[in-house]
This record gives structure tokens, sequence and C-alpha cells, in this order.
């Protein structure tokens, strides 16, 4: 006999069906004689028993296609069949008033967009929330914290004018922020976006799959704060209600095993399993809600598959032989869709249609009794108990599959149609359907002119609507800035070294991490740094931290570890402060987001600084910098290992040339690419105090090196040229050239000064560029202040330059594009080197050769400047070779 074929998982056949039936009677038998914990037992002892016997047996991770929780086990609904009809009802003016939102917009102007189909598949799943379980921050509970699925913000908005926090004048400006503005309405913006509704939105989900690991982080970042004593949030539950095709994005699933291994049961996600996505279905030849079930299992989940609503219960009830639910298993999702897209009589012909005994259960219905069976996603009461069962569930976060129709109610217009997801103009016609389908008391002419629908406030839904959320504690979502200050330790307490370095060797990495060293004793302000590193701490010189503060694990440390003899042994703790969070930069952003909006979603500052190899920074991670940028993030991230050519021998992939070009893009990223231990201090320094004294919403990001160098002092007078963008470090009156240089390419244009000096007797000036992205924002303001308001304001880096009219170089490891940036502020002739094209493996000095920005090139450039077409070819060949540049091999490198 082949024992090797694995049976049972995909072979339905009964041979035997008496024998089948024993042993089923044999195990119910078990379980009511003996109870679960024995049936269990007894299925894992038959499962030890194949696999020694060859068997090559597993159980499916897969269950059947039916809902998770037993009619026997779902709870009552609260408030009863009164409430749920009021639930119902108002369920039904959430829908109208989004989709009268949405389809008004677009009547006006057919170019905003939104969208009508998502919220209507999971208007029930956010009803239930919002009537029985989402709590908002009140004096009694913190708040929970809920990711909405973006793309049905138009029912969130609809909720929310019910509730009175947004009139029908805010309806009208959705997806219109400017012109709401010009009218004092509010504009509500097209997605969650904190940025735009500061009061409103908390989560912005809108770019796919960030909500998903976003939330996962979160739940582990309530429990840290709780760990380490700073925060009680027990009973705070973090939801996501999320779309099944979003789960495709690879966020949105990279941190499941996390959520379990850490046992986030403050964790809920509802997967709206609608079966479709933009373009089609999901998994149009397959079933969607299995092949999560099977991830979220296997990742250690508690996974509720909610999928029929309780008109089915019946039908399951006459299922006697099993062939019904045989049917719902092996009917794909592509199936499933059109049989959403089509009515009652199709349902009956081409679904019950398939066997007898499906037919029989089928005539106990009418076709439109049909039509109108529900998905388990659009059941409150089926909702209710799913919801209750995760709220309740202990030791593992919960994912809730919800079965739903995309444009459920949308009838012939949109439900389950392929192009329903675009959809946002309706026929009269349709509107008309919409309105009898939920009964909305709106007259011809008012759904047809899309009138917006309030209930008078003394009616019954009305009142049981806002009873219900007085007592949940509020309305949400809400975002609050409580403008909580911290105590900022005085910057000699943690970098007196690098003020006064008086020539001390050490690269900016290694005066950061002393720097965080100094801010973490801090006796009150310690506490609130939170070290973000994934897997590279030991490469920064991190690791005298794990000793001094620990590393964070839920479990505390179950091991000796390898290395318990030495002073700055791996030592993870309960309440370890360090997030070490492995080789996931997604993650440790996440993480980092987390905690950089502590302050408002905890009313708790925290100051986190996320270290990282540069290069996998902005470019691997950019869109979550982006959603952390949008969610007023508060923190510093440090892009060490940085700069094309000072990383050395890591080569291509590593070596980052481009970061400052992307985070300048972000408008409240404020970036630095200091070259001296006391200028990350001062910046440092500064980007405290902004953020956690004067509550602006702005992040840092700072560049720091691996190279070692003598550190100057501070000198005198030099603190705002360093926040400015730029500050001079060798000044001369008779500079006849003027040279720019940022973060370690200053000690190349410094000994490039001392070239000129010596080999041509030219006298040159030396700046320090902090950040050429802080210039050029200075300079694109000072020169539209001068032509909107006609003000005769200076950028800063004219202010230092505009003395004489000597060439200017300006030098950086980044792309050229990144001192490009300040061209139009240079009032004489400039030239920009950079490091253009893909890295290399090298020696720091080869690859500065080859990228023309050492000091030699530097030199030349310089006197290439002076000279210009002022020397023979020759000449200038002959001034080349005396810098030590070699034109000839250059050409032939850059060829
Ligand atoms: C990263 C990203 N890619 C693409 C989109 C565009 N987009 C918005 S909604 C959507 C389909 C969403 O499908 P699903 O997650 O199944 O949600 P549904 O609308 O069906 O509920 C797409 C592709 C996006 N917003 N973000």
């Amino acid at each position: 006999m082949d024992m090797s074929q694995p049976q049972g998982i995909t072979d339905n056949l009964d041979s035997e069906p008496q024998e089948t039936a024993e042993w089923i009677a044999s195990l119910q038998s078990v379980l009511e004689t003996a109870g679960p914990a024995r049936a269990r037992f007894l299925l894992s002892k038959l499962s030890t028993a194949a696999r020694e016997a060859g068997l090559q047996w597993r159980d499916a991770r897969n269950t059947p296609y039916i809902n998770t929780i037993r009619v026997s086990d779902e709870p009552p609904y609260p408030g009863g069949s009164d409430a749920l009809a009021l639930e119902e009802k108002l369920a039904g003016i959430m829908r109208w008033n989004a989709l009268a939102m949405v389809v008004k917009t677009n009547r006006a102007y057919g170019e905003l967009g939104g969208h009508i189909a998502s919220y209507a598949s999971a208007a029930d799943l956010f009803e239930v929330g919002f009537h029985h379980f989402f709590h908002a921050r009140s004096a009694e509970h913190a708040g929970d914290l809920i990711y909405f699925q973006a793309h049905s913000a138009p029912g969130i908005y609809a909720r929310a004018f019910l509730e009175g926090r947004l009139s029908s004048d805010d309806l009208t400006y959705y997806r219109q922020e400017l012109s709401a503005k010009k009218q004092q309405a509010q504009g509500l913006s097209s997605y969650p976006h904190p940025w735009l509704m500061p009061d409103f939105w908390q989560f912005p989900t809108g770019s796919m799959g960030l909500g998903p690991i976003s939330a996962i982080y979160q739940a582990r970042f309530l429990r840290y704060l709780e760990h380490r004593q700073l925060l009680t949030t027990q009973s705070r539950t973090v939801w996501g209600v999320f779309g099944d095709g979003e789960m495709d994005e690879p966020e949105s699933l990279a941190a499941l095993s996390m959520a379990a291994r850490e046992k986030l049961d403050n964790l809920v996600f509802v997967i709206n399993c609608n079966l479709q996505r933009l373009d089609g279905p999901v998994r149009g030849n397959g079933h969607i809600v299995d092949e999560l079930e099977t991830l979220f299992d296997g990742a250690g989940w508690n996974v509720i598959k909610l999928l029929w609503g309780s008109d089915w219960d019946p039908l399951f009830a006459r299922d006697q032989n099993g062939e019904l639910v045989e049917a719902l298993n092996t009917t794909v999702d592509g199936q499933l869709q059109t049989f959403a897209a089509n009515d009652g009589a199709f349902n009956r012909e081409h679904f019950f249609g398939q066997t007898a005994a499906m037919q029989a259960i089928g005539a106990t219905l009418t076709d439109e009794e049909i039509d109108r069976l529900k998905r388990g996603g659009h059941d409150l009461r089926k909702i209710y108990a799913a919801y209750h069962a995760a709220a309740n569930h202990k030791g593992k976060p919960t994912v809730i599959l919800a079965q739903t129709k995309k444009g459920f109610g949308m009838g012939t217009a949109g439900q389950g149609k392929m192009t329903t997801h675009q959809q946002k103009k309706l026929e009269r016609q349709d509107l008309l359907d919409f309105r009898d389908r939920f009964q909305l008391p709106l007259t011809d002419e008012q759904a047809e002119n899309l009138s917006f629908y309030k209930p008078d406030a003394d009616s019954p839904e009305m009142r049981h609507l806002l009873q219900k959320r007085a007592a949940l504690g509020g309305f949400v979502p809400q975002r609050i800035d409580p403008q909580l200050s911290l105590a900022v330790p005085a910057i000699e307490q943690y970098a007196q070294f690098a003020c006064d370095a008086d020539g001390k060797e050490m690269s900016t990495t290694m005066a950061l991490v002393r720097m965080l060293g100094g801010l973490l004793k801090d006796a009150s302000f310690g506490k609130h740094v939170v070290p973000i590193v994934a897997d590279e701490a030991r490469t920064f010189g991190m690791a005298n931290l794990f000793r001094q503060v620990g590393i964070y694990s839920a479990q505390g440390q179950l091991y000796e570890p390898e290395d318990i003899g030495s002073i700055l042994y791996y030592r993870e703790a309960k309440d370890g402060q360090i997030l070490e969070e492995g080789i996931t930069e997604a993650g440790a952003i996440a993480s980092w987001t987390a905690a950089a909006t502590s302050y408002s979603v905890n009313s708790l500052p925290m100051l986190p600084f996320y270290i990282y190899y540069s290069m996998f920074g902005f470019q691997r991670v950019g869109d979550l910098i982006w959603a952390a940028a949008d969610q007023r993030a508060r923190g510093f991230l440090i892009g060490a290992t940085s700069g094309r050519t000072t990383l050395g021998g890591e080569g291509l992939q590593h070596q980052d040339g481009s970061s400052h070009l992307m985070s300048a893009a972000i408008p409240n990223c404020i970036s630095y690419d200091p070259a001296y231990a006391y200028e990350l201090a001062v910046i440092v320094q500064d980007g405290m105090q902004r953020m956690l004294q004067n509550h602006e919403d702005v992040f840092y990001y700072i560049t720091v090196t691996n190279e070692n160098e003598a550190q100057p002092s501070m000198p005198a007078n030099s603190k705002n040229g360093i926040l400015r963008g730029m500050h001079c470090v060798a000044a001369h009156e008779k500079a006849e050239v003027r040279l720019l240089a940022s973060g370690p390419m200053l000690k190349e244009a410094i000994a490039a000064a001392q070239l000129l000096k010596d080999l041509f007797n030219i006298h040159a000036a030396v700046w320090s560029v902090t950040s050429y992205s802080q210039l050029a924002r200075d300079g694109i303001a000072c020169e539209r202040a001068q032509r909107v308001q006609q003000s005769d304001a200076l950028p800063w880096i004219t202010q230092e330059l505009q003395t004489s009219n000597s060439p200017v170089i300006a030098v950086s490891d980044y792309v050229r594009a990144v001192p490009e940036s300040v061209r139009a502020f240079v009032p004489s002739r400039f030239v920009t080197l950079g490091t253009d094209g893909f890295g290399r493996s090298d020696t720091r000095a080869n690859l500065r050769d080859y990228f023309e920005v050492d000091a030699k090139w530097i030199a030349y450039t310089a006197m290439a400047e002076i000279y210009a077409n002022k020397k023979s070819a020759e000449d200038m060949h002959a001034i080349a070779k005396k810098c030590g540049v070699d034109l000839q091999q250059s050409l032939a490198m850059v060829g």
C-alpha cells in the first residue's frame, strides 16, 4: 500500500460510509460522555499513531466553508430584536448618506472620484463595532485604536454626520478640502489622513498593506508600554478592518507571526472578504477566505470564519447529508461573485439546482428570499457573535474573515459587478431601488437629488445611536494632541563630549550612540527614549545598550545567553527598553511610528530613535515613512553607515546616495547630514525641543557615518548656521573660491582648501553644509515671499555667500541633485559634485576618486572654475596633474 500519498486532505471519497459513521459516532459519544478535552486527547493520539505508521497524515488547516461559531454558541444580541431593528435601519441610513455623498460629488465634478461599493460591503462590519465594541477615549477608557479600511471612508463620514460631528455642508465638500476652506466648511479628505483632518483621523490607511502591519506594531507597542510600567493599556483593543485584496500586499502578512508570538490578544483584524478587489475577483479560482485561514492559523492566530447569515441556519439544519456544505466548499470565489451579481431565480437554478437534496432545500424559499440570503458580514447578529468571541479570546490575536458582497444593496447597478469598485454614478432608477432596498423615508425627488437623510433628533434610531456611543465613551475616530511637554535635558548633560571634542577621534555614529546613552541615563527623561534597531545594533556600536537598558521581550529571558560572562551580554527583559525588531525594516519603522505618535495615541510622549542602514530606509520603506509623516510622527530617524563613498566595501546595494533626495520631499521631515559631533548635538537638541516642548509636527532624519575623524570643538556662534543648513568653518576674506560640503565630504573640502593654498597659493573659504534640503526650503520660501508678499527676506545661503563673486563648489556624498537643490539661491558661479551612479566596493579613497568628490577633485574643480575659459586644455591637464587628478583615466572610467 502506498502510504506516502497524503490522504484525508483532498480525498473526499467515502468508500465505506458505514464505517465512517461509526467513527464519527464514537467521537460524538466521547464528546458527550468525557468532554472536549478527552476528545482532543484521543484525536491527537490518533494523529501520532498515524504518523508512526508512516501515513504522513496531517490535519487540514482549513475548516469547512461555514461559520466557525456555532448557532448554539452565539451570545444574545444586546438590546434584543428592538436594538437589532434600529441598528439595521441606521446601517441603511449610513449607506445612503455615504452613497449620496460620493455620487453628489461626482455629479458636480466627475474628476473627484470616491468609492461606494467598498463601504456598501463593510457597513455592517463597521456598525456593529461602533454600536457595541469601539471604545472612545474617555475618563474610564483610554480608547480603542481603529484602523479603518481607507476607501470605506465615506461611511465613516456618513456616521459622523448622523452623530452631529459633521454638517451636511461638510459632506458636500467631500474630496474638496481647498474649496471647503474658502467656504468655512470642513473639507473631507479622500481617505483617512491625520495631516488633513487632525481632530478626526488617527491612522492613515490609504496605501494598502500599511494598515495591517501598523496595527500589529501598534498593539505590540501598547504591550511594551505596559510591560515597562509606563501605561496601563490592558482594556484597549487595536481593531483593523482591511480588504481581502489588500491582504496580497507583502506588508499585510509580514508581521502575522510576530503578533502571535507576542500573544497580542489586544488585536483584532476584520478582513472584509467581499471576494473582489479593483479589477476583479481576489481569487476567482479558489477561496480567499480559506487561503487566509491557512495563513493566519499557520501563523498562530485565532481564526473566525464569518461566512453566512442567520437565514442560512435553517438551510444548514436541513442539510442532512452535507451536500449544501460540500457545494459551498467547492464553489470558487469567482462563481460566488456571479451569484452575488444575480437574482434569486438565477441562484435557485445555478446554486441550489446542483443536486436533488439542494433543490429541496432551495424549495423552502421564495426567489425573493433566496435573493436576500445574507452573507455573514451583513448579519449584525453573526457579526456581534464574532466580535464578542474575538474581544474575549485570550492568548492570541484574532482574525475575523467576514464574507460580504461588494456593492451590497446596489442591485443590478453594482452588487457583485466586475466594475463595481470604481462605480460612482448611479441612474435615477438605481437610486430609487437603493432607497427601497433599505427602506429609507425619502421621496422620489429627494432620492434623485441625493438629499442627505438625518432622522429627527428624538427619533428612536437617533436616540439609540447616541446612547450607544455615550455608553462607549464618545465618538470615534477622534485624534487629539494633548500638548504634553517633556523637560528636555540640557545639551551639556548628554553631549558635552561632542561640544568640547577638542580633536578627539570618533565617528558621528559613535557620537550619536554616546548621546543616546546619555539621554537614556537621565532620571526623568530617559524612560521616554525608545531605541529601535533592525538587527544592526552591533554594526552601530550599540551593544553596550543591551546591558544598560535591556532588549524588550514580553517573555523576559528564558535562556542563559552564550555571552553571560561578558559585561555587555545579550540581555532580554520584560521591561527592556530597546526594540530589537530583527531583520524587518518595515516592522521597525511601524514600531517607530507607534512610538512617535504615542504623544497623541496614548497621551504619553515618547522619543524613538530608529537607527538603521541609511540605504534601507527611505528607499526600502519610504511609503511607511510617508504614512508616519501624515500621522504627525515625532521622533528621530538615524540613517547610519550612510554616504555612497563613506560606507566603503559594502557596494552597490548598501551605499546610499539618495536618501537625502527622498527625505527632502517629505514636508515635515527635517533632514541633516552633519559632519561633526557638535553639529549632531545641536541638531538633536533642537529636534527634542521642537518635538517635545514646542509640539511641532516634525520628525528628524539625520545621517551619521562610520568614518573616524578628529572632531573639533564647537565654535562660538555656530548654532544658528548649523540649524539653518550651513555655517562657515574656515573663513577667508579674500577667498577666490568658496567650498560647500556636507557630512563626510567636509574633510575633503578642508583638505582641498589646503591643497589649493599649497599648490597654487589660492585662498578658499569652507562651509559645512549641515542640510542642503533645509537651505533649499528656506530659499524657496524666501523666493516666494519676495514674489507674493514683496518681502525682502534673503535665503540664508544667499546671505552667507553674497559678500563675493568668487565661484562656489558644493560637494555631497549623495547624488548631485541634492546640492543642485540650492543653485537658484547662490549669487555666483556654482558647480556641484556628487555621487551619481551605482556604488562599488572599494576603499573610501578609491571611491571618492572614482566619483570625483575627493580633495584633489574638489581642488581641481575649483581651479577649473577660477580659470574658466582662460586656460588652454594643456594648462588644465597640467593643473589636474598637480592636483593629483588623472583626467584621462577619469574619462575612461566614466565611459
Ligand atoms: C499600495 C496601494 N496599491 C493600490 C491601491 C489602489 N487601490 C485602492 S482600493 C484597491 C482595491 C482594494 O480591494 P480590497 O482590498 O479587496 O478592498 P475592497 O474595496 O474590495 O473592499 C486598490 C487596488 C492603493 N490604495 N494602495
